[in-house]
């Protein structure tokens, strides 16, 4: 059989063509399986080919947010800037696309619509929205944490008479917002990248804001010749460093905890965090997203350098978050974010005093006021970790959905597998630490997991592996544990699905590290698959 993108009778059916999808295939395909990977864009990139608004960048230093699993790869391609924009991230993917020779086992511009399982061969049943249908033994998700875009159901949103925009469906040709009176709803990372590009453009801004951000700047600069060569002959020390890290990057804590340094270890300490720049922030003392008082000291640091740049202090009163704890959501990276709101054409509007109330022809009305606008850009976020999922009919033993498994939120056994739901593997999956962590890293480990279980299988001429539900039992509590015993459960996060209106309210992610739980992934698998059943098809 071909191992093409027309087999009807495949191994595996991987989902999506980003970075976990495309090393996917190409993992599974060197251990010589028959792979079809469906991806509804007409190219490969995923996050990276819709996510194309002005400003989109990755908060993930370029030199670690790459493939690892090739040293070729990793000296092959130079990066340009220190966080690479989303143009030259969509490049980089593209490139090994082609040197990987990946496209040909791809089908394109189509969607997985369901995955239904055959319990007595334990084969999956895959049909596309082209019509199409395939049988494979496994069923891989790599369908991303923020695919499925949000959009708010403003009333009369759909009336507006001018150009609206999601950022995360950004279109392919330039937009051009001079001359025009532009509004942005959301102020998440998307929102806080695109501002400030959007204001140097419109005429007039209006930014719609309902919950203020903390966002660090990115502090992004060109890499020198120096740079790449230093980065380029310590590669393997910096993975090493990345896969033992709690995130993924190669930058460990300050070794005290924050109070046990002094006042001048502690400050010096933060402004070394804020120079490296955006996310990593928060993990300046390994104590801060625990103790609330190493917290409010990070917080105050922040405040303090936030109010330094912005003029009018009651804007600023506006901007600096007071509802959650610096760092329980992701903290966003900006270039230059707060200092546009001292430009004149630029307003900030708290959603929280004066509600929007509806949208009309001609612009926005909220409590007090209208807004007279020609352009909308949504900048409202994701379903994030299940919203992919749930828009694809998978029926598992018994005629069971996932859908329906997971309505009171997501149950899975290390992110990775669901009882009921035999050789489906998710990727980056709810119960993993995912976007807590270099997502490509992450989805090499996960594929890495997922390739050796099946070759586990093979060698042992079984069928399957799939979770009890004990162990997904006990791993949803041991997820809640962690969280619990940290602030992040103190926001409304998405993290917590608090920004999807009915979605439950549990902390989707693996928060103890990704060094901690790479090692609990492999310790499971060491130990025969511990917690799942291997299974014989009859
Ligand atoms: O989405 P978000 P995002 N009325 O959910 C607001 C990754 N990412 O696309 O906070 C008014 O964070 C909402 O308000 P509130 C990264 O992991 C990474 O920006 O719910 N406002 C919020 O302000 C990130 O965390 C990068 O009160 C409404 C905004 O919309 C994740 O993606 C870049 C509203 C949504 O923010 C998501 O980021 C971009 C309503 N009805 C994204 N509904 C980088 O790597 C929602 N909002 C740098």
């Amino acid at each position: 059989m071909s191992n093409s993108a027309d087999a009807g009778v495949v191994d595996a059916v991987v989902v999506g063509a980003g970075f976990a999808g495309l090393y996917a295939l190409h993992k599974l395909r060197s251990q010589g399986l028959v792979v079809r990977v469906f991806e509804a864009a007409p190219e490969v990139g995923g996050t990276w080919y819709f996510n194309r608004y002005p400003g989109a960048r990755c908060d993930v230093e370029s030199v670690d947010y790459s493939y690892s699993f090739s040293d070729e790869l990793e000296q092959e391609w130079t990066w340009t800037e220190k966080y690479a924009t989303q143009g030259e991230i969509l490049r980089y993917i593209n490139w090994v696309a082609d040197k990987l020779d990946l496209r040909p086992g791809i089908t394109f511009d189509t969607r997985v619509v369901s995955a239904t399982l055959d319990e007595k061969t334990l084969r999956w049943t895959v049909v596309t929205d082209a019509g199409e249908t395939v049988t494979a033994r496994f069923v891989i998700m790599a369908t991303g944490p923020l695919s499925a875009a949000l959009t708010p159901a403003f009333p009369g949103l759909d009336t507006f008479a001018g150009e609206v925009y999601h950022t995360a469906h950004w279109p392919h040709e330039p937009v051009d917002f001079s001359s025009k009176r532009v509004a942005v709803i959301g102020t998440g990372s998307s929102g806080i990248q695109s501002i400030p590009l959007i204001a140097e453009q419109a005429e007039q801004l209006y930014v719609f804001q309902r919950t203020p951000n903390y966002s660090v700047p990115a502090g992004n600069r060109t890499l020198t010749e120096s740079d790449v060569a230093e980065v380029k002959s310590n590669y393997a020390e910096r993975r090493a460093m990345s896969w033992r890290s709690g995130g993924g990057s190669p930058h460990v804590a300050h070794p005290k905890l924050t109070m046990e340094a002094t006042a001048e270890e502690r400050r010096a300490a933060f402004e070394r965090r804020w120079e490296l720049g955006g996310v990593l922030f928060s993990k300046t003392f390994s104590d801060q997203m625990i103790d609330p008082v190493a917290n409010d000291e990070a917080r105050r640091f922040y405040e303090e350098k936030v109010r330094a740049v912005i003029d009018d202090p009651e804007v600023a009163d506006l901007l600096i978050p007071n509802d959650h704890p610096i760092g329980t959501k992701r903290i966003c990276t900006d270039t230059n974010y707060f200092q546009t709101f001292n430009r004149p054409n630029v307003r900030l509007i708290s959603v929280r005093r004066t509600p929007i109330e509806s949208i009309d022809a001609t612009g926005i009305t909220t409590s007090d006021a209208h807004y007279d606008i020609d352009a909308l850009v949504l900048a409202t976020g994701f379903d994030a970790m299940t919203g992919a999922l749930a828009k694809i009919d998978i029926v598992g033993r018994g005629g069971q959905g996932l859908r329906e498994d997971w309505a009171e939120g997501p149950r899975t056994y290390l992110g990775l597998g669901v009882d009921g739901f035999p050789n489906l593997f998710l990727v980056s999956g709810p119960g993993a630490p995912a976007v807590l962590a270099n997502m490509v890293l992450h989805a090499e480990a996960h594929v890495n997991w997922i390739a050796d279980a099946i070759t586990h299988l093979d060698s042992h001429g079984h069928t399957a592996l799939e979770a009890t539900a004990e162990s997904v039992d006990n791993w949803i509590a041991e997820c809640n544990r962690r969280a619990e015993a940290t602030l992040f459960p103190r926001a409304n996060s998405w993290y917590m699905g608090a920004n999807v209106p009915g979605k439950p309210r549990v902390f989707m992610l693996f928060i103890g590290g990704f060094g901690v739980y790479l090692d609990i992934c492999a310790e499971v698998a060491a130990a025969g698959y511990k917690g799942f059943q291997i299974l014989d098809a009859s």
